[in-house]
């Protein structure tokens, strides 16, 4: 009982992942706003940023530090001990990421208005006498976020950003082209974003129909750069991804001649699915290609880049006198492997740049890329094989962390893409399932997916992303899995945060009403369980 005891009052701290281990005392330490801090200029800088504003934190120097930020080669990479009493606070760790993790932790042991934009005047900042020792399971803790099927405004961005980091999620990778809309602007390439980012309107599928409202948005490399440059100070990377050769839409819109040489000029897609149209990969589109890419890497400092390589139909190809005089020249033996070299080629081309491919799983089907990261989907099953002979990958399969998918079965949830998948079942996934101790491969991390086909506003992308966000984080950070009601309990706790930030997050306790599909165009169908697609 007293064990249990411990528990509950550990729970209801709401630290968010779960720490290795934690020590909780009886009293309490009040802080002044300005807090007297001693350590290493990044070490004081990294705890500062990620201290927030809510806080009303300000570090400065002083006699006798209040906090005092300590470096330890001991301590595991992006690991940290963190202890609160009576006479202050103590936090070691031995890389920036690890002085961040201990700074999330500290945040989320202040009362939940701390989490907030701003302070609140004259309320008491105080933390509980704590020791803690933690340190991450995975170096690839994740989120995609699909802003080609819906534009995401940059606030937006940054505000995701802001909410990653606080969950200990490192890396945001951003899907910023497809079909639907090309995001990225390229230089040399106008059309790219002046035809390519922009479709005339959308599909419906809960009405049959298209919405009449034109949807579009794109981003220049410099509000890029300086996104990255927010993501980086609070330890997130990003990593890119241009999808190609297949869901290419919007850039054969533009440039109609980079795809089949006797297909015809489409628009941008307005409706969602798998279309036929895919990249002619002869000398002028690879060279078009390497631009695009060339001016990617110069904005995104990622060791990693995704290169997309989900859904590319054969179907041209097969169909083309010009492709497969294509492939005999590569020395091919089936036209189909124009993708497969595709994806060598690449894999090339950025391991040349100091770079490294990722890819989505499909690459692999009858062929090894050696080297090329490997993000499973369609599956847990591609991202073993992937281990197995030898590569990273990236755990993404779609029944667990497909957060496009319904969250809960009540019929009134916001319109989705047609599963379920609620974040005690993205909680109870292991992305080690499996996996031989003996494969030669390296499981980086885990990802969960927020591919945007019915999230047409920022809001509606943070409903799908928390709470199961928190799950996702959970997995990828703590070493033993949660028990569900544990989760459920540190959950709540995170829920007031969320609020404080204004976050338009799914409530354990149940969707409000207001966040229900209401009526209209955004309301489930009583009969829809299954894909739409
Ligand atoms: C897949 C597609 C993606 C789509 C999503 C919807 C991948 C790698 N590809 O069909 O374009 O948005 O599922 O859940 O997921």
């Amino acid at each position: 009982d007293a064990l249990h005891a411990g528990a509950d009052r550990v729970n209801a701290l709401g630290l968010i992942p779960t720490p290795e281990t934690v020590e909780l005392g009886e009293g309490r330490l009040t802080l002044p706003r300005r807090v007297t801090v001693s350590g290493a200029p990044s070490a004081v800088d990294a705890v500062e940023s990620a201290l927030g504003t809510g806080t009303g934190i300000r570090l400065g120097e002083g006699d006798g530090a209040l906090l005092t930020l300590v470096d330890d080669a001991d301590i595991a990479a992006g690991g940290y001990r963190l202890k609160v009493d009576g006479s202050g606070i103590r936090v070691s760790a031995t890389d920036r990421d690890g002085f961040l993790a201990a700074a999330h932790t500290l945040r989320q042991l202040f009362p939940e208005w701390a989490s907030g934009p701003w302070p609140l005047p004259g309320a008491e900042l105080s933390l509980p006498h704590v020791t803690i020792s933690d340190a991450p399971r995975f170096a690839w803790r994740g989120l995609m976020l699909d802003v080609a099927r819906h534009f995401e405004p940059l606030p937006a961005l940054y505000r995701f950003l802001d909410q990653m980091a606080a969950l200990k999620l490192n890396v945001l990778h951003l899907h910023l082209t497809d079909d639907q809309g090309w995001r990225f602007d390229v230089k040399g390439y106008p059309g790219l974003v002046r035809v390519g980012s922009w479709r005339t309107d959308t599909h419906v599928w809960t009405q049959k129909e298209n919405d009449g409202t034109p949807h579009g948005g794109f981003y220049t490399q410099d509000q890029l750069r300086a996104l990255v440059d927010y993501a980086q100070h609070r330890g997130i990377t990003i990593v890119p991804e241009v999808d190609l050769p297949g869901h290419v839409r919007a850039l054969l819109a533009a440039y109609p001649h980079f795809g089949d040489p006797a297909a015809e000029r489409k628009p941008v897609a307005t409706t969602f699915g798998v279309f036929d149209e895919v990249l002619h990969l002869d000398t002028d589109t690879v060279a078009m290609v390497e631009e695009i890419f060339t001016q990617l890497l110069d904005v995104f400092p990622s060791k990693r880049i995704h290169i997309g390589g989900d859904e590319c139909p054969k179907t041209q190809w097969q169909a083309s006198a010009a492709a497969a005089e294509l492939a005999t020249e590569l020395g091919l033996a089936r036209v189909e492997d124009l993708q497969n070299w595709f994806t060598d080629h690449m894999r090339d081309w950025l391991t040349e740049r100091g770079r490294q491919a990722v890819a989505w799983d499909e690459v692999i089907d009858d062929h090894e890329s050696p080297g090329t990261v490997i993000m499973s989907w369609r599956g847990h099953g591609p991202g073993v094989e992937a281990l197995r002979r030898g590569q990273e990958a990236v755990m993404a399969p779609w029944h667990y962390t497909y957060l496009d998918q319904y969250q809960s079965e009540d019929q009134r949830e916001p319109f989705a893409i047609g599963a379920f998948t609620s974040w005690q079942k993205v909680l109870g996934y292991d992305p080690a399932l499996d996996v031989p101790a003996d494969a030669p491969g390296t499981l980086l991390g885990v990802q969960g997916q927020l591919w945007s086909e019915y999230m047409p506003t920022a809001q509606a992308k943070e409903y799908m992303a928390f709470p199961r966000a928190a799950a996702i984080a959970e997995i990828g950070w703590a070493k033993q899995p949660a028990a569900e009601d544990d989760f459920f309990a540190r959950l709540v706790v995170q829920g007031g945060r969320w609020d404080a930030a204004g976050i338009n997050h799914r409530s354990v306790g149940g969707a409000k009403p207001w966040q229900m599909g209401g009526t209209g165009r955004l309301h489930r169908p009583e009969d829809h369980g299954g894909s739409p697609d």
